[in-house]
């Protein structure tokens, strides 16, 4: 600390300084202590009260309701499930097993998908922890629970200030019985652009390792070519690998050809022979009309020998139809969510679904009221996190129009506002598929979607018409992700690029034709480690290498986060989003037994700097905290 406070004084810094410097600048001896856990802790929640999340302005703490959680004798064992299946049978035997079933049987979304679509991907691990235990217990007949991937992976790094590795983990362990899934953007890992080769395998063996057993495997462009590193890296590790199509378009619109059944027969087979276990259905936007769904899974039945997993979101209000004609079809699985965090842009619910397939042959065997009771717990959960909801009230049929995926509505949407264009966001939805047909009508799915939202948001704020762009497009700077595209750097799309538009994005650039992690260097890992080990000073693990090969501002972001304040996953869901209010006292467990009582006395006013003094007790004793007021 001498030296850094030596270099980092302002004499220092601006060269005035000379022998007598030492001698006059007795600062340069106040050396700042290492803060104990409490006072980090005590910062987090001060700084929480008086500026809100992310110096988003305060919030006053509303009062939720005490959370159900389901109680049981932890004495008694936790029933086997498909998770029993795997470990004894393998990947292909659990997909033999899977196909024997009559009833059709049902995948759990609620800790991954439901929250990303529905609460902007805000659960914390804790609010999953707690219920891990009462969920393995109460439905051991799930196929699967989704509880990882796709954007859950840096929004925990990024606004949870938590460990993905750590909820896999911590999950794993109060779930021994049920399959663990995750969704995998097979080259983008979980992130939005292609990656090494090297690290898609690195990724794919350590998220086994944790925990993982089923990788939904999807391209954003549903290109084959770029899924089949990540399906070999599933297969090496002996999981199960769901090889993904994802729908788009209506392949009842016979005017709309460029994806027809004959499409989905071709993909359905090439998926197959890249070794799917299972092949997957990704309906993202929720495009999949009941009818269509008949047909697609009837057909694919034919196709190929392969158990079949359906996946939609119910934006449209049809989900429960198009379930019961995909099962009447012959669907082996599909996903829903518990009832409060299903409907609208989640998955449908899966007590509705049950109820609707009443005397059907093919009615999951889940125990209904062992969902109700979960979902009271759920419907605390959701109360928590109002803040983080779209705003979406009722079912939403011009989705059928415009495509966006359930998860990008609520997001683009809050893009526009942030650029002014809220009162414009009928245009913004009308003009999204206008986008999409100008692109050539291409699957739009994290990270294609972001394209087409970056074009959508850009052509909309400059006032641009598709005109202007072929007539005035070789002046026009298109956002970068636009450019990445039509360059191949997400990979190639089904029947090309639209040629001229290529030309008028590109300016000249070469676009690649070959697969983009071929031209990526490998990560140097052993060359990460060690220079990780000395910006963190810590030991460093094979996770955080990952992370860090993955998203590397957003994990050091984390890593700063964490030194300032310590780990806040440990206190509870309103106090982390909102603080606390005066004379409210909270219980922070902050490691097994040992348990913090914080209380907030009082708040001076701000002084002269800005500052105020937070007054705590912690375990009864006084302690004083300034904070900043950014207001
Ligand atoms: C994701 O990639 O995160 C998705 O959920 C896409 O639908
Ligand atoms: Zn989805």
């Amino acid at each position: 600390p001498f030296l850094e406070n030596v270099i980092l004084h302002e004499n220092f810094l601006s060269g005035v300084y000379n022998t007598t410097f030492i001698d006059q600048t007795p600062e340069l001896f106040v050396f700042p202590k290492r803060k104990d856990r409490g006072t980090k802790m005590l910062t987090y929640i001060g700084h929480t009260t008086i500026n809100g999340l992310d110096a988003s302005g305060k919030k006053a703490k509303p009062s939720f309701s005490k959370l159900q959680i389901p109680k049981f004798d932890s004495a008694e064992k936790i029933p086997d499930g498909t998770k029993q299946i795997l470990d004894q049978q393998g990947p292909e035997g659990l997909a033999n097993w899977l196909k024997e079933q009559k009833e059709v049987l049902l995948t759990d979304t609620t800790f991954r998908d439901a929250h990303q679509s529905l609460l902007a991907t805000r659960v914390r691990t804790k609010d999953l922890y707690q219920i891990a235990e009462p969920t393995a217990r109460l439905l051991p007949n799930l196929f699967s629970v989704e509880m990882w991937g796709g954007a859950t992976f840096d929004v925990a790094y990024r606004f949870l200030k938590e460990d993905p590795w750590e909820r896999l983990l911590k999950l794993r362990e109060k779930m021994p019985n049920v399959l663990f899934q995750m969704l995998l953007r097979a080259s983008n890992a979980v992130g939005y652009k292609n990656y090494p080769d090297n690290l898609i395998k690195e990724f794919v063996e350590k998220s086994a390792t944790a925990g993982i057993d089923v990788f939904r495997i999807f391209d954003s462009l549903n290109w084959v070519e770029g899924m089949q590193l990540a399906i070999e890296s599933v297969r090496e590790n002996n999981k199960i690998a769901e090889a993904t199509m994802c729908y788009t378009g209506d392949i009842l619109d016979i005017g709309r050809s460029k994806y027809d059944i004959e499409y989905y027969k071709k993909l359905a087979k090439s998926l197959e022979d890249s070794g799917a276990h299972i092949l997957g259905i990704k309906d993202m936007a929720g495009l999949l009309k009941p009818e269509a769904a008949y047909q697609l899974i009837s057909t694919l039945k034919e196709t190929v020998d392969l158990p079949i997993h359906l996946h939609t979101h119910d934006t449209s209000g049809n989900g429960i139809y198009l379930y019961a004609r995909a099962i009447d079809a012959g669907v082996d699985v599909v996903d829903v969510a518990a009832g409060p965090m299903a409907g609208l842009t989640s998955q449908p619910s899966a007590q509705t679904l049950y109820h609707a397939l009443e005397s059907h042959s093919r009615q999951p065997k889940v125990n209904v009221s062992a969902y109700e009771k979960l979902s009271h717990y759920w419907e605390g959960i959701r109360d928590y996190y109002r803040d983080f909801e779209s705003g979406m009230k009722s079912p939403h049929t011009e989705i059928y129009m415009h495509e966006m995926p359930g998860g990008q509505y609520s997001n683009l949407k809050q893009q526009a506002k942030a650029v002014g264009l809220e009162d414009r966001w009928n245009e913004v939805k009308a003009m999204f598929r206008q986008v999409n047909d100008m692109f050539g009508d291409i699957i739009k799915v994290t990270p294609s979607s972001k394209v087409i939202g970056d074009m959508t948001l850009f052509m909309v704020q400059n006032n641009l018409t598709e005109d202007d762009i072929y007539e005035r497009g070789e002046s026009i700077d298109f956002p970068d992700s636009v450019i990445e595209f039509a360059q191949g750097y997400i990979g190639q799309p089904y029947q090309g690029f639209p040629q001229e538009l290529q030309r008028i994005i590109l300016k000249g650039k070469e676009p690649i034709k070959v697969r983009p992690g071929e031209l990526l260097d490998p990560i140097d890992f052993t060359q990460l480690k060690e220079t990780l080990f000395k910006t963190l000073d810590r030991q460093v693990t094979s996770f955080d290498l990952i992370s860090h090969a993955l998203y590397p501002k957003v994990f050091m972001d984390y890593n700063k986060f964490y030194d300032t304040y310590g780990d806040m996953s440990v206190l509870d869901t309103p106090t982390f989003f909102y603080g606390m209010n005066l004379g409210e006292e909270i219980e922070v467990e902050i490691e097994q037994g040992k348990t913090l009582i914080v209380k907030l006395v009082s708040i001076s006013e701000a002084r002269a700097d800005g500052t105020r003094v937070i007054y705590f007790e912690l375990n009864g004793q006084t302690r004083e905290i300034v904070v900043k007021d950014e207001s």
